[in-house]
C-alpha cells in the first residue's frame, strides 16, 4: 500500500470520526492484507490532519491490555492511540449521546511521568522510576466500525476507539501502594456493573508504558514528561445509555469520577 492508497483509507475513517457514523471494517471494504505497521501509518496521518485542522493531543492511551478487553474484542495485542483535548469531558460533567455512535466505558489508570522516556528496551521498573503522579481514568470508546467489530489493523488506524475521557485528580505515587493492587469499581445508577485491578492491565500497568515507550521508540519518539497516559481498560467495557449517571470508584486514595449521560 502506498501513501494515497493509506491516505483513502484515511479519508473514510476520519470522516466517520467527523460526523459520527458507523462504517465497515476498513480490512473488509479497502485492503484485507493491512499490516500493522501501515495500520499506525495510517493512524500517523489521521493524527496529522486532525493537529492540522487546530486539535491538540492531551495525552497518548494504550488499549487491549488486559484479558477482559481482548477477549471482548476478539484481539490478542495491545495498542496505542492519542486522546485528543476535544476529547475531554470534565468530572462530574456530562455527555450527549448524540456526539457519539455508540459509545462504551472503561476505567482506566492514569499515569504523569516526570521525566522523558525513550525506548528501545525501557522496562517497567524503568516506568515506575520515571513515574510522578497518577489519576483515576474513565474512558469512553467509541469504535467506528460496526457492532465493534474490528481486527488489530482496522482499530489501530480508528485511533484505538478514542472518543472521550474523564479524568480525576493528579496525585503523587501512593506511598507503600502496588499500583497492580490498585482496584476501581464501574457503577452506573448505584448498581455494580465491572470491577477490575491494576493487574489486569498486563500483570502491572507500567508494562503498558513500558510497551508504549517501546513502540514508539520505532519512530523515534519518546514518551513525554507531563501528559496524562491512559494505560488501558482495568474490565470489559460497558454500554452507555440516556439517563446512566457513570461512577467509577477507586481505592487506594486515587479518588472517584463521576458523569451523567444525556439524550
Ligand atoms: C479498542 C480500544 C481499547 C482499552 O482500554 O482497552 C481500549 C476497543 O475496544 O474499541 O481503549
Ligand atoms: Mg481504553
Amino acid at each position: 500500500m502506498d501513501e494515497q492508497q493509506l491516505g483513502t483509507l484515511v479519508d473514510y475513517v476520519d470522516k466517520a470520526q467527523t460526523e459520527k457514523y458507523e462504517i465497515d471494517k476498513i480490512t473488509k471494504t479497502h485492503c484485507p492484507g493491512l499490516t500493522i505497521p501501515q495500520a499506525y501509518r495510517a493512524q500517523e496521518m489521521l493524527v496529522a490532519r486532525r493537529l492540522a485542522r487546530g486539535e491538540t493531543i492531551a495525552g497518548p492511551k494504550l488499549g487491549l491490555t488486559s484479558r477482559a478487553k481482548m477477549q471482548q474484542m476478539h484481539v490478542e495485542q495491545p495498542i496505542y492511540g492519542y486522546v485528543f483535548s476535544s476529547m475531554l469531558v470534565e468530572n462530574g460533567g456530562g455527555i450527549h449521546l448524540a456526539d457519539y455512535i455508540h459509545p462504551k466505558v472503561e476505567p482506566e489508570i492514569g499515569f504523569v511521568l516526570g521525566e522523558d522516556l525513550k525506548g528501545p528496551g525501557v522496562t517497567a521498573e524503568d516506568v515506575l522510576a520515571a513515574t510522578a503522579q497518577l489519576f483515576p481514568a474513565a474512558e469512553i470508546i467509541d469504535s467506528r466500525y460496526k457492532n465493534f467489530d474490528f481486527t488489530l489493523p482496522d482499530v489501530i488506524v480508528d485511533n484505538t476507539s478514542a472518543a472521550g475521557a474523564v479524568f480525576g485528580t493528579y496525585v503523587p505515587v501512593p506511598a507503600g501502594v502496588n499500583i497492580a493492587a490498585i482496584e476501581a469499581v464501574l457503577t452506573i445508577n448505584g448498581e455494580e456493573k465491572a470491577r477490575g485491578t491494576g493487574a489486569a492491565v498486563l500483570e502491572h500497568p507500567a508494562n503498558a508504558i513500558a510497551f508504549l515507550a517501546n513502540m514508539l521508540a520505532e519512530k523515534g519518539q519518546a514518551v513525554k514528561a507531563g501528559q496524562p497516559i491512559m494505560t488501558g481498560g482495568m474490565t470489559a467495557a460497558v454500554r452507555l445509555a440516556a439517563g446512566d449517571v457513570v461512577e467509577v470508584r477507586f481505592d487506594s486514595g486515587l479518588g472517584s469520577l463521576r458523569f451523567a449521560v444525556e439524550d
